[in-house]
């Protein structure tokens, strides 16, 4: 593939902790960007006003995962705090929000990954919950399994007659599983496309443009290697993606 046919795809940078001297970015989203035949281009934490001339030249934006959630007031009301050893970076959300504005008004596609999930739920009005094993004590899944990056760790299902459902290899898959936090109350804009075997969110998309703005709880950019179906399925999103960068907009 040419150059020329290669959208540019924006995804911001993460400080791991709230003192981190340096911005981080997992090479596997721009690994797997790459591989789907798109250009990434690195966002570094950026307030609206400095990010808008980087943000005009993107064709879509992938919003990645990051160590910081998202700040609670943003779902939880004005005077909402974070938790006791909570860790969220207002510059990531403030550029996750600024991305999210500018996508909007422009109308490029979005694609998000755990927190960048969770983020597009909040930006649409639904709210999340801030623990899993908190809000839902009684789930028989454990969905934070740093010791299984690439692991197969707990089942999903695809949501019929959903728009993912149907770009997916198959109904059913495994998954790797980062998180602390879901969506609860999913926007009214979105719907679920895929719930994990315990019932947590695993998938959401737009409700009336579902290949323009989708995200995912886990981390297929991990999984995009090999030939197993869940590599397969991975691959498959990053296209989705891809694709809808090419399409015209408005359309
Ligand atoms: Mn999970």
């Amino acid at each position: 593939m040419s150059g020329a046919c290669r959208p540019v795809i924006g995804l911001p940078v993460q400080r791991r902790t709230p003192d981190d001297g340096l911005l981080s970015l997992a090479p596997a989203y721009v690994d797997a960007l790459v591989r789907a035949g798109a250009a990434p281009l690195v966002l570094p934490l950026l307030g609206a006003d400095a990010a808008a001339p980087l943000l005009a030249l993107c064709d879509g934006f992938l919003l990645t995962g990051s160590v910081a959630d998202v700040h609670p007031r943003r779902y939880a009301g004005p005077d909402a705090a974070i938790p006791d050893g909570g860790y969220c970076d207002r510059e990531r959300d403030a550029l996750d929000w600024a991305v999210l504005d500018h996508a909007a008004a422009a109308d490029k596609p979005v694609f998000g990954i755990c927190r960048g999930c969770q983020a597009m739920n909040v930006y649409r009005g639904g709210t999340l919950a801030w623990r899993i094993n908190e809000r839902w004590p009684d789930a028989a899944v454990e969905h934070m399994r740093s010791d299984e990056r690439a692991g197969l760790v707990h089942a999903i299902s695809w949501e019929k007659g959903s728009r993912l459902a149907a770009r997916m290899p198959a109904p059913e898959q495994g998954v790797n599983s980062l998180h602390r936090q879901a969506c609860d109350r999913v926007a009214s804009s979105l719907r679920v496309a895929a719930i994990g075997e315990d019932g947590v969110v695993e998938a959401i998309e737009d409700v009336r443009r579902p290949d323009r703005f989708f995200a995912v709880q886990w981390h297929p950019e991990l999984l995009a290697g090999g030939d197993t179906p869940a590599a397969a399925a991975s691959r498959a999103l990053f296209e989705h993606f891809v694709s809808a960068c090419r399409a015209p907009r408005g359309a």
